[in-house]
């Protein structure tokens, strides 16, 4: 494969759950890839929507741009981004080797992708923040509960460090629930503590913590977190 650039247009990284899934996939697949951090909730122009348009036609961050040849290629869509990386790079192994395994893990990945409204709606992501739980509604704990029960069964089966052995698209697009639970200290087993751990201490995650302090330092985040 010619050499690829790659960069990554991503929101206000104390918030944007969605961006943070594919920086952690360009990370494991050990890429080199600029970021262009667009603020969220900027209603003056030019807005945020007016800032993200420039760069797809979807107008939602995250964004991922690929020059090669030539010509540049716009994908969007965080699992659609986590996807490009995967199959772009077949040797970082960010699907499990096993069909059967893939196929759960794949599961598992738009599983996120497409659920558990409740959790992102009451458990927002304040990446750099620290919240008391708030009083969960009867749905947020049901999806709660399963996401536990998801990472557990995974963690039982796979026995390795991450949900499916080594790291994958899954962890990919658990992170920010993983930030999220940490954030508003909701109570897991032992085994879901120690995977959170291990997610947490990934360079990509210690990375976006470091940009997340300092939107917060810089007077970002002051708004209630986005979903
Ligand atoms: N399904 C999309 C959702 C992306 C999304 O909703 N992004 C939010 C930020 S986290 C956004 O771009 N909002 C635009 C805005 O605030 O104007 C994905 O997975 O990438």
């Amino acid at each position: 494969m010619a050499m690829a650039r790659y960069t990554l247009i991503v929101g206000t990284r104390n918030w944007s759950s969605w961006s943070l899934r594919p920086f952690v996939a360009l990370k494991a697949a050990g890429l080199a890839f600029e970021t262009v951090d667009i603020r969220l909730r900027q209603t003056e122009a030019p807005t945020t929507r007016e800032q993200i348009l420039k760069h797809s036609p979807a107008g939602k961050v995250p964004v991922l741009k690929i020059e090669e040849n030539g010509e540049t290629l716009t994908v969007w869509d965080s699992l659609a981004i986590c996807e490009t990386i995967a199959e772009r790079y077949p040797e970082a192994g960010l699907w499990p080797d096993d069909a059967s395994a893939r196929a759960i893990a794949r599961s598992y990945a738009c599983e996120m992708h497409s659920g558990f409204p409740d959790v992102r709606d009451q458990l927002s992501m304040d990446f750099a923040g620290k919240q008391p739980l708030p009083e969960l509604r009867e749905d947020t704990k049901t999806q709660v509960a399963r996401i536990i029960a998801a990472w557990s069964d995974a963690l039982s089966t796979y026995k390795g460090d991450f949900l499916f052995g080594r790291l994958s698209v899954a962890d990919c697009m658990y992170a920010p629930v993983v930030s999220r639970f940490e954030t508003y200290g909701v109570e897991v087993p032992t085994a879901v503590r120690a995977y959170m751990d291990r997610v947490l201490a990934l360079p990509a995650m210690q990375e976006w913590k470091v940009a997340a302090e300092k939107e917060v330092a810089a007077g970002l985040g002051s708004l209630p977190p986005l979903r």
